[in-house]
């Protein structure tokens, strides 16, 4: 066995959180050779919950689960105290006549501390995800209160867009979803992004040759991606949970092993001002890596129809960020 890793969960005891840390803790995500030790944070009215957790994960008997730090989101250095991930899940959820602009202001301010803790006191090698929402412009604002992190450690998470493109795909084409690769998610994860379907392959071909169907792939498809978290709400009485939760460990999976070769994966990073976008925005792209470094894929043409959308969602993410200029040093 390696020596342990330490991994913080932000909003532990949330529906997202309780689908998330028992795989966390089972060894699937860093292996069956890497223990792991779990920081669990929460707000301090949750904290007796976590509780529960701790005894269910206990009673799971995992071999490489080490040991659960609970912590109150008071103190979130004590929280993230030599992490190498920080998951950061704990945020407000949007409510019902609640605008975006105004889940902006509620959420932001507490990924100023978030990105403040992480910086002084979590392990040197820490990576970030955000997934509470809005989650690119809360890591933008974790990102910008973290600056002696190096920005590619930031990650917010597009991937349950891309995982739920991925599946739209293969049954619109009547093939298993291992056959569809490099969907990319471009932008914002909302109702603005976008979902690539231009340069998404079907067992190896353009999915555009697959399914020939252009205006479904413009219409229904980008409607059906977009408003999935909607419709599982009216189906299922409760947001999506266990897919984002899903998403979320496929993303951690996606940065620490290798990329395989003509696939790429989804997550909004940092720009560097590829295809254009503003650089420092947090920006959804199509990513390639080796399990240690990523990059952002180059070199994709865009036609009209894509540069369109691009530029819809680049604009939504521009206003979100001045909405909270103030709290970006
Ligand atoms: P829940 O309300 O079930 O859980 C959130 C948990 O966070 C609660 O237990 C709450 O006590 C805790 N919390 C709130 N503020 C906190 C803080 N400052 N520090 C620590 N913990 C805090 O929501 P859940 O369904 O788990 O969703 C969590 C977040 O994920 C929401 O912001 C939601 O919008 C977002 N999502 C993001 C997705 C994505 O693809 N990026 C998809 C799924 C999900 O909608």
């Amino acid at each position: 066995m390696k020596a342990p890793i330490r991994v913080a969960v932000t909003g532990a005891a949330g529906q997202i959180g309780y689908a998330m840390i028992f795989r966390i803790a089972s060894g699937e995500v860093f292996g069956a050779d890497q223990p792991v030790i779990l920081h669990l944070i929460e707000l301090p009215q949750a904290l007796a919950a976590l509780d529960g957790v701790e005894m269910e994960l206990d009673d799971c008997a995992f071999p490489t689960l080490a040991g659960v730090v609970k912590q109150s989101s008071d103190d979130l250095e004590a929280g993230f105290a030599d992490c190498n991930w920080v998951l950061c899940v704990g945020s407000v959820p949007r409510k019902a006549g609640m605008e975006r602009g105004d889940l902006v202001r509620i959420n932001g301010p507490i990924f100023t501390s978030t990105g403040k803790a992480i910086q002084a006191a979590a392990a040197k090698d820490v990576r970030v995800l955000v997934v509470g929402n809005p989650c690119n412009t809360n890591c933008l604002i974790t990102m910008a209160n973290a600056p002696d992190i190096p920005r590619d450690r930031f990650f917010a998470m597009t991937r349950l867009d891309q995982n739920r493109a991925a599946t739209q795909l293969a049954q619109k084409a009547g093939v298993p979803v291992a056959d569809v690769s490099n969907v990319a998610i471009w932008g914002n994860h909302s109702a603005t992004q976008y979902p690539d379907f231009y340069h998404a392959k079907i067992n190896g071909k353009a999915a555009t040759d697959v399914i020939t169907d252009e205006a479904w792939l413009q219409g229904t498809f980008i409607e059906t991606v977009q408003k999935r978290g909607a419709a599982v709400i009216s189906a299922r009485g409760a947001s999506s949970a266990a897919s984002a939760a899903n998403a979320a460990l496929d993303t951690v999976k996606s940065v620490i092993r290798p990329t395989a070769s003509g696939d790429c994966f989804s997550a909004a990073v940092c720009s560097d001002g590829s295809y254009g976008i503003d650089e420092g925005l947090i920006f959804g792209y199509p990513l390639t890596g080796d399990g240690n470094s990523w990059k952002i894929e180059t070199g994709w043409e865009h036609n009209d129809f894509a540069k369109g959308k691009i530029e819809a969602t680049l604009q939504e993410l521009r206003d979100e960020r001045d909405a909270v200029k103030d709290l970006l040093p």
